[in-house]
């Protein structure tokens, strides 16, 4: 059993989750309409982890006994960017805008005296980290080479690499 609040908490985010898939997912979209496979790849693996994340925090809901509180999914607020580094610029700011989200679970948790939904947020936390430092790492290398198509064209190459690993793959 879960406090109302936290039922309502844990359900917005698990809604905040599914639109940043389909951030990503319009993302792709934009990539693959330039060529540009890599980056495509990169940002459809970064949909299938946003999935995951949304799922997950719904078992978790489920897992407490609770009915998960379901909302529309809100249209990604743009579907085309004026370039690779404007893209990239969307994709730091909304993973620091979710760091904000998830940090205010955690208190919220933390005030509400859950301390199993306080350790459970804990993952989202660290995941964040590392969330908004790849995307960092992309952004300032896309401004250093200041697009160089040359540049921009080892990357791609370096994208498609990515693969997805479903990180609760072992909690199931
Ligand atoms: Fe769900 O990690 Fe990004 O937002």
């Amino acid at each position: 059993m879960m406090k109302e609040s936290l039922v309502k908490a844990y359900s917005t985010q698990a809604n905040a989750e599914w639109y940043s898939a389909y951030l990503y997912l319009a993302m792709c979209s934009h990539a693959d309409s330039l060529g540009l496979k890599g980056f495509a790849n990169w940002l459809y693996v970064q949909y299938q982890e946003e999935m995951a994340h949304g799922n997950h925090m719904y078992q978790y809901i489920a897992e407490r006994g609770e009915k998960a509180i379901f909302s529309a999914i809100e249209k990604p607020e743009k579907v085309e960017w004026a370039s690779l580094t404007e893209m990239f610029e969307q994709v730091l700011e909304h993973e620091q805008k979710v760091t904000g989200l998830i940090n205010d679970i955690a208190t919220l948790s933390k005030n509400e005296n859950d301390h199993a939904s306080y350790n459970f947020i804990q993952w989202y936390v660290d995941e964040q980290v590392e969330e908004e430092s790849s995307a960092d790492e992309i952004l300032s290398t896309l401004k250093f080479v200041k697009e160089d198509p040359v540049a921009v064209y080892n990357m791609d190459k370096e994208f498609q690499a990515r693969v997805f690993v479903d990180p609760f793959a072992n909690a199931k």
